[in-house]
């Protein structure tokens, strides 16, 4: 019914990518793999910084406006959740949603970190009548059908952010496909706002962004047998109003030359240059509704806090 994923297909797309990604003109590297296990740590902490204000905003969207879809959702039996991450936000939704109803509700964890799944099931254990299943893998491994009444899609913290525009159009698209007309789909946007704040949140003060975008190279170094010295490189994050997106990169301090054992290949870096490892994409209230529109959805809700820094679209197929 779900396909299993080893990680060793993994470390083969890692390994893939990268060395595509660092043969480009400009330098490259997907941010879904910041995420091993030190990555998935480090995000968590980044989401307890001050002045990333994402995941505290939407926890607060999710605990105090919830309830508002409450009727619409009483026939849902299934909750699905992409990029679960430590499962906080799940248990947000689903201790709202076992008081709601008595029957018994299934929830399925969907991620390519197998530390994040297991720690996102261990916190939901405490909830009886749940039953809990884990899909590794990217959002694309998840497949269809078990017998329910309606599900409930989780897209949550903005994760949406990372995929580029036609991307991010495509995969809802892929995820319209497999839903059926008494299904949901509630996605996390962080909005165009202030360019500071939105610069602050991806710099904080203790250095926890740096050190994260940083792990992306000893991660290379661990799996792939590469050589970075983390201290040659810097983070460097800005908005790009442009493109809508905060952008992250690795600056090279200096002329460097980096083999890698797994690839038998070495890559030049030369000072100044960067590699391109993140886009985070803001939205504003119309880009959401174009996205919904495009990839076939209708949107029945938009739970937003008070001064819109972030939204919780509620989508119908
Ligand atoms: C997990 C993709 C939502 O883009 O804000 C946080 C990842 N990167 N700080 C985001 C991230 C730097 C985060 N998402």
């Amino acid at each position: 019914m779900k396909k299993p994923n080893s990680n060793l297909s993994h470390d083969f797309d890692f390994s893939f990518e990268v060395k595509f990604g660092l043969n480009q003109s400009q330098k490259r590297i997907p941010s879904k793999y910041f995420y091993d296990q030190k990555g998935s740590h480090l995000f968590n902490l980044i989401t307890e910084q001050e002045e990333y204000y994402l995941t505290r905003i939407e926890k607060f969207i999710l605990e105090s406006r919830l309830s508002e879809l409450k009727s619409l959702f009483s026939h849902v039996d299934e909750i699905v959740e992409f990029g679960p991450g430590d499962g906080s936000k799940a248990e947000i939704i689903l201790k709202q949603f076992m008081s709601w109803k008595s029957l018994g509700l299934n929830y399925n964890a969907v991620d390519i970190s197998a530390s994040a799944v297991q720690q996102c099931l261990n916190r939901l254990r405490k909830f009886k009548n749940l039953s809990l299943n884990s899909i590794i893998g990217d959002y694309r491994t998840f497949q269809s059908p078990t017998n329910n009444k309606g599900r409930l899609f989780l897209f949550l913290g903005s994760n949406i952010g990372n995929y580029e525009p036609h991307e991010a159009t495509q995969l809802l698209q892929e995820i319209r496909h497999c839903m059926k007309k008494n299904d949901f789909l509630l996605i996390g946007f962080d909005k165009k706002k202030d360019i500071a704040v939105l610069t602050a949140a991806y710099n904080d003060r203790s250095g926890i962004t740096r050190a994260f975008n940083l792990n992306l190279l000893e991660r290379m170094n661990t799996d792939l047998g590469a050589h970075f010295i983390k201290d040659h490189f810097s983070h460097y994050g800005v908005y790009n109003p442009l493109v809508g997106a905060m952008q992250s990169f690795l600056i090279s301090k200096k002329n460097q030359n980096i083999y890698f054992e797994t690839l038998q290949q070495s890559f030049e870096f030369d000072l100044g240059e960067a590699i391109h490892v993140e886009n985070s994409y803001k939205y504003s209230d119309k880009e959401i509704s174009k996205l919904a529109h495009y990839a076939g959805f209708c949107v029945v809700e938009n739970l937003n806090d008070e001064r819109n820094m972030f939204t919780n679209s509620l989508w119908k197929v």
